[in-house]
Parts: structure tokens; sequence; C-alpha cells
């Protein structure tokens, strides 16, 4: 790993590059998750390298909806793994939610390095790897691939920095879906029921914060927070920033 300056303007998104690069040497990202990263990068400029008020909506909401499910997942691929695995597994204490491994790009030694970097950051139960799988109806990608006892029976799955198919057959199945991803103007972000646009490696802390701020509300109180929200808005919101933004610079 190069040596960054902490005095260099750009050192966390640096370091942010560096620990994808580390982690894809080690065989947890994929090859695809580099391109991935850079795409992120760019929108996040967009943004200002920061969790904008729209965002911080729909952490709130996204936190309502995780404490009043009752069998939420949280699915980690490789990029997730990298960058926030760590707090991840803290979240998922935090918040009840299972942790299920679920990747686009599957091979058994991947998913094998990801659970045991879960492993050591603490993770008691992480789902995804055992034989016994059952698939998403009509989805074709590896992703399909679930486990019955996570992804598959959950009511709510948060599938950060996701491919826009899964996202799909996930809401038709019925599940509620919340997903991270910079990009305003993907398809995940416009098929989910709740779209933290924001970087990932700044959202996990924030909701972990927020469902603990939470967490003795009534449900009957998240479940009015929940349905308040509306995605759509929150995404014209973030577009809306966005152009003001680069008007104003
Ligand atoms: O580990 P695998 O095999 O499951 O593969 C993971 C990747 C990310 C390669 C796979 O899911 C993929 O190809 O995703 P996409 O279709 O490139 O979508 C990823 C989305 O995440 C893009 O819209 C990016 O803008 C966004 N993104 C990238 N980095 C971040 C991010 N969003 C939030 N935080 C980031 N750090």
């Amino acid at each position: 790993m190069i040596d960054i300056p902490r005095s260099h303007p750009r050192y966390r998104s640096l370091l942010m590059r560096e620990r994808l690069i580390e982690f894809f040497e080690k065989g947890i990202v994929a090859r695809a998750g580099l391109i991935a990263h850079g795409r992120g990068e760019c929108f996040d400029y967009l943004l200002g390298e920061r969790t904008i008020e729209p965002a911080l909506k729909s952490i709130e909401a996204a936190s309502a909806l995780l404490l009043v499910s009752k069998n939420p997942v949280l699915s980690v691929n490789g990029n997730v793994c990298a960058l926030v695995g760590e707090e991840i597994v803290k979240l998922s204490e935090v918040s009840g939610a299972r942790i299920e491994i679920n990747l686009f790009y599957r091979t058994k030694e991947r998913e094998r390095k990801i659970y045991e970097e879960l492993k050591k950051y603490g993770a008691k139960e992480v789902l995804g790897l055992e034989e016994e799988r059952v698939e998403i109806p009509n989805l074709e990608s590896e992703r399909r691939k679930v486990s019955p006892h996570g992804i598959f029976s959950a009511d709510t799955v948060f599938v950060p920095l996701e491919d826009g198919d899964r996202t799909e057959h996930l809401v038709k199945m019925g599940k509620k879906v919340i997903t991270v991803d910079l990009n305003p103007l993907s398809r995940t972000s416009m098929k989910a029921h709740i779209t933290i646009v924001d970087n990932i490696v700044r959202t996990v802390p924030l909701l972990m914060e927020k469902i603990k701020e939470m967490k003795n509300m009534e449900p009957e109180s998240l479940m009015e927070i929940y349905k308040n929200y509306n995605n759509r808005e929150n995404l014209k919101e973030v577009l809306n920033y966005i152009t003001e933004r680069l008007k104003n610079l």
C-alpha cells in the first residue's frame, strides 16, 4: 500500500481507493468492483463528498423501516466488505438484522474470503455460504441464489451498491428494499423503496447512530416515518441539490 500523506486534500478518497485495491488483491473485491467504485467517486464529487439533507431523510426512513421489520437482512458484496465490513457487523448487532453474502460475480473462493473477513470482525452468523440455496424467481444473474433463512424469507433487505436487476426482483417478491447508491439515476436507486444517495462509508455509521436513537420509539411512530417517506421525491431533491450546487460553483 502506498503511503498517502495525511495533508493530501484527497486523503480520505485516496485511502478508500487503496483499501479497494488491497481487498481486490486479497481476492475479496471483484475486478468490476474497482470500476464500480470509480463510478461512485464521480457522483460523490457532484455531491461535494458529504452527506446531504435528502440522504439524512433516507437514513431516518431506513432506520425506522429496519426497526419495524420482523426479519431484516443486510446483503454484503465485495465492495461493501472492503469499505465497511466491520461497520456492517456492528450494524447487524444494533439493528438485529442478519448478514448474508450475495455476490454478482460469484465464486466460492470470494464467498469464503468475505465470510472469513466478516467473522474476523466478530460476526456471529453469516448466511449465504451454506449448500442449501433457493432462487429468486425469474432472476438470471448469480445473485439469484440466496439463503432460505436470509434474503429469501426476509421482509426487508438492505442491498447497498447493487445492480438494478435484483432490486427489481426483490421488490416483485414483496420485499422492502433499502439501498445505498451514490448514483441517483441508477435503476437500483429508482426501484428501491428507500435510496440513500451517499457514500457507504459515511452512511453506515450514521445509520447505526440513528437506529440507536430511534430504538425506543413506538412501532406506530416508526411506521409513520416510513410511510411519510417518498423515494421519488427524495431522488428529485438529490438531483436538485446537485444542479444548484453546480450552478453556484
Ligand atoms: O462483489 P460483487 O461480485 O457482488 O460485485 C459488486 C459490484 C459493485 C461490482 C456489482 O454489484 C456491480 O457491478 O454494481 P454496479 O452495477 O456497478 O452498481 C454499483 C453502484 O454503486 C453504482 O451505481 C455506483 O455508483 C455505486 N457506488 C460505488 N461505490 C459506492 C457506491 N455507492 C455508495 N458508496 C460507494 N462507496
